[in-house]
Parts: structure tokens; sequence; C-alpha cells
């Protein structure tokens, strides 16, 4: 279906649901799983990596509230991702915030799976699913895991891996084309889409879930609204007739970037 202002995503669940506040988090819990969502408080005076760090510090007391300890699955959208703030890009801020909250308080040997897109409009958010247990961590062996990219990305790398396994459930984080750490394809949107879907592929697959049975549920992230048909064209041909799939407008991290997708796979649903 052509992209539209008025898509959205939805988070349903077969056994009753909890709804609660804790702090600036509005979240939910049913049986085995929690999801939140707060707005990144900004002004004009605060660092990002100050407010960033604040924010997923309140994730944090969210999952100690509600027993929902592990973070399995972050999305993060973050106001002018790739602008200027005072000297430093504010994803370098971002990545810098979010790993000194990680330090301070996550229990896990590595992060969980996630995507960081950005926009023009409105405010910055972070929403997340979390469980009693934490994920198995899944990387790329195309691409060097994230948190281990080198400096020249920014002075702290970005906390998150390629995929979080979790019960039968599959969270692909935001896939681009990237091979090792590098950019791959500047400028080519139809190579850039290529290499992308093998990234997925290989993922995928390093999980197991590839042509497995149950829904795959993708999102793109397009930096130009053109690209959808193509990018559909593609999404299809690896996940199935099938699969459900949300197109949407977004800057993605790195400027040389065209695109990026993520894909979850939830074979009981
Ligand atoms: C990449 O592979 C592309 O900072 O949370 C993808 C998924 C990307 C998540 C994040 C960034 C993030 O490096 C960018």
């Amino acid at each position: 279906m052509a992209p539209d202002a008025g898509s959205f995503e939805v988070w349903t669940s077969d056994t009753p649901v909890t709804y609660l506040q804790v702090g600036p988090v509005s979240g939910a819990y049913s049986g085995d799983i929690s999801f939140g969502a707060l707005v990144l408080e900004e002004d004009a005076i605060t660092p990002l990596e100050d407010a960033t760090e604040r924010s997923y510090r309140y994730v944090f007391d969210f999952l100690d509230r509600t027993g929902f300890k592990e973070p399995i699955r972050f999305w993060n959208y973050l106001t002018a991702i790739t602008g200027d703030e005072q000297g430093v890009e504010r994803y370098r801020r971002f990545n810098t915030g979010r790993h000194r909250a990680f330090m301070a308080r996550l229990n896990q040997p590595v992060p969980p799976a996630a995507s960081c897109l950005g926009g023009e409009n409105g405010v910055s958010v972070i929403y997340f699913l979390a469980a009693r247990e934490a994920a198995r961590a899944i990387e790329n062996p195309r691409q060097i895991s994230a948190y281990e990219y080198p400096p020249i990305y920014g002075p702290t790398s970005p906390s998150f891996s390629r995929a979080s396994a979790h019960g039968p459930n599959l969270f692909i984080s935001g896939t681009a084309s990237i091979v090792g750490h590098e950019t791959r394809h500047h400028g080519d949107v139809q190579a850039q889409l290529a290499e992308t879907m093998e990234n997925l592929r290989v993922l995928a697959e390093a999980a197991g879930h590839l042509g497995q049975p149950g829904k795959w549920a993708v999102k793109t992230y397009l930096r130009d609204p053109a690209y959808w048909e193509g990018v559909e064209r593609a999404v299809r041909k690896l996940f199935g007739a099938s699969a459900e799939i949300l197109h949407l407008r977004a800057d993605i991290c790195r400027t040389d970037l065209l695109l990026e997708i993520e894909a979850c796979h939830l074979p009981e649903a």
C-alpha cells in the first residue's frame, strides 16, 4: 500500500494488559512483555548527551518498577539527528548519553537491538520492548558489531546489537548498506537497497528465522519517499508476500545512507 500520513504502528496482546506511568514513561505490560515510550525532553541549554542519559535512566526506572528488567528492543526517533549541536553532531552526543546510561544500568553483556532515525519535525521519542529475561543477541557476520565501530563515527560507539531473539520472536535492528563498518554505494539507492537486503538475509538466516512460518513486520526508513515502490518489492521478495510493511520518510544517522530497514518475525502471530 502507498505510504500516507495516517500510517501507524500498533502492538497487541492476547492476554490482559496493565497500563502504567513511571515518571515520564508511559507503558503497558501483559504476561511476558512490556512496552514503554517517552519523549526525550530537550531544552536550549542541556547537551543532548545529558538529556539522552536522563531519558534512558527513566527507562531503567520503568523496567525496575515493572519487573520487566531486560530491554530487548529500542526505537529512537531523534529530531535533527545529523544536525550540529555546539560543534558536535547530535547523533554522536546521543550515542554518548545512551552509552553512559547503559554502563550505569544495563545488566546485559551487550546491548539489545535498536533503530535510531531522524526527522525534521516534532520532539524526539524513545520507545522499547522489555521482558523478564534478556534476549539473545545476534550479530551479522558481514558487519563489525556497532558497539565496536572505530572512533571515526564518534567518540562513543552506538550501543546496539544487530538483532535480538526473544522466545520465538526475532527483532532485527535498523539495517543499512554497511559492510564491515563502512557505508557502501554512496549516492546509489538501488545498490544500497541490494546491500541492505543482503544484510537482512544473512541476519535472518544466522538467527534461523529465514523461510520459517509466521508474520514478518517490516519498517522501512526512506530518505526520499519516492524509493518506496522498489523497496517494497525487495522486502516482499525476501520476507514473502504476506509481510506487513510500513514505509516512513526519515533521516538516517549517517548522511551517506539513503535508506534503512528493520524487521520483526513473530512466528506465533
Ligand atoms: C548502522 O548499522 C546504521 O544507533 O541505535 C542502525 C540501527 C543504526 C541502530 C542506533 C544505528 C542504530 O550503524 C545505523
